[in-house]
């Protein structure tokens, strides 16, 4: 019996050409192999061997062996069907059919980046963690996410984020696991899955995504008092980040620190923005959604590429650890409550740069596994009843997500610190463990391993003095067994008016146009009007507004006023100005453009850190043969924080404009310009944004920019761009609105 080999002369088969010639392929990056000492053997399981990542110029099955042809399945007769014994198909699809995994049930939509954290050593006198001491340098990767949308969701939806970091120290994972806004709508954990289920897609049409702004989500908060402090952060700017770049983060809850004398303090954990705390405005918000889903996503893997590495300072509000855990009336164990900065300063205890963004995205982003639980001695835990609940929760569903209880084995979960434990076997066991005793004590393994304790410990016995982990023992005295708050946790208001008269008048506005927006998307009537009266005895002047906005009566208090508020000017993110590094500036051009000029802008931008795009009406390179980043069909004002318009007389030459309608009269009588020009001005300076206009542009007029008001600069634009940069560093003009 003769046989044709597909692909030579005379197959029925021909292989399909490669477009590039093979070539020796590039080792595996080191990066691309799993961290070593992470064997409870002691056997490096990093080795590049061990590593699935691509390598070899050949292209091979899951076994290794080599193929020929993996475009045509193997058939009886060029139009038979497709035969069973086709391993390679089989094996082919049958991956492909396995490639997803369970999205997470909250915080599914998500960005992350590798970093490293660098330790001031300023918190070595209240804490043992090595991570912490002076001059450590740590390796961390940090995951950002919304909460309430599916993976594949919006990123500037109005929800909270999650801002987590998992600390690679020597001692062992410390993860910090918190969000952008410090309280949380719920005291008790049990109460989460109501939360997430109110919030989460109605579950007969699976709508609204990604979104609070429906009846569920406010049926839940309006029957929760204690869910107010969390919503009007979500109401207010907080809930709609300009990047992650500009999120501060909370810890939320109070945890605890022990020193080396084992003496103990209680520390509420704060991330400080280098570039300061900046959101979008609610129409930038939903534009964005449509128009680049991605765009908190992206802007963190373009700063990051492009050298502009995002930085924020931990900082702890560091409280004595009273047998009460109060603070000035505050209770610390309720996680709806904050201890404002001014009272109690957030000092500086070292520094995190995301510095690399991963290879693999679902590799790294996507199997990454926090946990409140995992900490590192020097850190430990209080008895807020949010944290305990969710000290059970995480592994828990990880075991689902990542598919069994190995997924600390998963190279973005794997400590840098050497593991010894004695968990054996299971799903995706990835270690290859020796010895016969997995149990203690033993006597067949020489006692391996041994106990580690701390210097000191009076009940070390022969355990091997080294850092262990020590949960600080608590008198409990006599207590009862209940389920119940205590007391201290029933006041709901006080803290929420603190936040509203913190805000400067325009962040109110915002406010109120949010819970205007909210509400008015609600269809029960019943639900509007418990909200307001929650506003009502928030503030007078919040609940009259909305009220008004809504069409409704405004309800009388039912709580005593309060009038004692002390505002404090940490909460408003208006008033300060602040670096000004990976902003991106649209400089618009046109055929009358110079190019020199424009080559100008572009250096001065970048010589200041910031991203300039040149905007040009096709995507022809500029005569200076530079090239051109966005066309007027793909800009739209709300990818900028600012823009120069450095076109001549920009006009529409009549007929050749594609769309004869489209076209807008010049006031100024100078013809007619781009709409799409127009719009991309008038928008800009609706979101009171930063601007440049050369002299002899029409764009103004068309757009109906005021030639005088803030932040808005006419003449050369080279020269204006100084005044352009003074007026970003406060992130809008905020004069400008209304
Ligand atoms: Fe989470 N949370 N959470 N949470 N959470 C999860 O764990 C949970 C809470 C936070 O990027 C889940 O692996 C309970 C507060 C972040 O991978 C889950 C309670 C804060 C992330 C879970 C809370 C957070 C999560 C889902 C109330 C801020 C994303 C997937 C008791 C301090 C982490 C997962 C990432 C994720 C449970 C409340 C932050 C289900 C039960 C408060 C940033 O385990």
């Amino acid at each position: 019996m003769t046989s044709t080999i597909p692909g030579k002369p005379g197959s029925a088969t021909p292989s399909v050409e490669e477009p590039t010639a093979p070539r020796e392929p590039l080792p595996a990056a080191p990066d691309q192999r799993g961290p070593e000492n992470v064997s409870a053997t002691g056997v490096p399981t990093g080795a590049p061997e061990a590593s699935r990542a691509q390598s070899g110029a050949a292209l091979t099955t899951a076994q290794g062996v080599r193929l020929r042809d993996t475009d045509h399945s193997l058939k009886a007769g060029s139009r038979g069907p497709t035969l069973l014994q086709d391993h390679h198909l089989r094996e082919k699809i049958t991956h492909f059919d396995h490639e997803r995994i369970p999205e997470r049930v909250v915080h599914a939509r998500g960005a992350g980046a590798h970093g490293v954290f660098d330790s001031y050593g300023t918190a070595a006198g209240i804490t043992r963690a090595t991570f912490l001491a002076e001059k450590v340098s740590t390796p961390v990767f940090t995951r950002f996410s919304t909460v309430l949308g599916s993976r594949g969701s919006a990123d500037t939806v109005r929800d909270t984020r999650g801002f987590a970091t998992k600390f690679y120290t020597s001692e062992g994972v410390f993860d910090l696991v918190g969000n952008n806004i410090p309280v949380f709508f719920i005291q008790d954990g049990i109460k989460f899955p109501d939360v997430i289920h109110a919030g989460k897609p109605h579950p007969d049409r699976e709508i609204p995504q990604a979104q609070s702004a429906h009846d569920t989500f406010w049926d839940f908060v309006s029957l929760h008092p204690e869910a107010q402090h969390h919503t009007i952060w979500n109401m207010s700017d907080r809930g709609i980040p300009r990047s992650y770049r500009t999120m501060e983060g909370f810890g939320v809850h109070t945890f605890r620190m022990i020193n080396a004398q084992n003496e103990t303090t209680l520390v509420k954990f704060h991330w400080k923005p280098k570039l300061g705390v900046h959101s979008l405005t609610w129409e930038e918000a939903q534009m964005i959604g449509g128009l680049d889903p991605d765009f908190h996503r992206r802007d963190l893997a373009d700063a990051i590429e492009a050298g502009a590495f995002p930085q924020w300072e931990l900082g702890l509000q560091v409280f004595p650890d009273t047998p009460d855990q109060m603070f000035e009336g505050i209770d610390l164990l309720d996680p709806t409550k904050i201890v404002p900065e001014e009272l109690v300063p957030v000092q500086p205890v070292g520094l995190l740069t995301l510095n690399a963004n991963p290879k693999n995205f679902f590799a790294e982003t996507e199997q990454v596994a926090f946990h409140p639980g995992h900490l590192v001695p020097g850190i430990d835990v209080t008895n807020d009843p949010l944290l305990q609940a969710r000290l059970f929760s995480y592994i828990d569903t990880q075991i689902t997500r990542l598919g069994g209880p190995n997924f600390a084995q998963i190279p973005v979960n794997r400590p840098h610190a050497p593991v010894n434990d004695m968990f054996r076997d299971g799903f995706h066991q990835d270690a290859v463990h020796e010895g016969v005793a997995p149990y203690k004590p033993n006597s067949l393994d020489g006692g391996c391993p041994f106990h580690a304790a701390i210097a000191g410990d009076p009940n070390a016995g022969d355990a091997l003095v080294d850092a262990a982990f020590i949960d600080v023992p608590e008198e409990l005295g006599t207590v009862r067994k209940v389920r119940e708050n205590p007391q201290s946790f029933e006041d709901h208001y006080s803290q929420v008016t603190l936040f509203f008269r913190s805000l400067s008048p325009v962040e109110q506005q915002h406010v109120i146009q949010a819970y205007t927006f909210e509400l008015g998307k609600c269809y029960e009537q019943a639900i509007r009007e418990r909200q307001l009266q929650h506003l009502a005895n928030i503030d007078g002047y919040l609940a009259a507004e909305v009220a008004r906005g809504l069409g409704l009566p405004v309800p009388e208090p039912t709580v005593p006023p309060a009038e004692d508020v002390v505002p404090s000017p940490a909460l408003s993110q208006v008033g300060k100005e602040w670096p000004l590094d990976g902003r991106i500036i649209g400089i618009v051009t046109d055929d009358t453009s110079d190019a020199e000029v424009v080559h100008g802008l572009r250096e001065a931008i970048d010589a200041k850190g910031m991203v300039p795009l040149v905007i040009a009406p096709t995507g022809a390179p500029l005569p200076d043969g530079s090239p051109v980043q966005r066309t007027y069909l793909t800009a739209r004002s709300v990818e900028f924080d600012a823009l120069v318009f450095a076109t001549g007389s920009a006009q529409v030459d009549a007929g050749t404009h594609p769309n004869e309608d489209a076209k807008i009269a010049d006031p100024a009588g100078a013809g007619t310009v781009d709409p799409r020009l127009t719009l991309l001005a008038a928008e800009a300076y609706r979101h009171a944004k930063a601007m440049v206009f050369a002299d002899l542009t029409p764009v103004l007029e068309g757009a109906g920019v005021d030639r005088e008001a803030p932040g808005v600069f006419v003449g050369d634009p080279a020269t204006k761009l100084q005044d352009l940069f003074t007026a970003m560093t406060t992130h809008r003009v905020w004069q400008r609105f209304p």
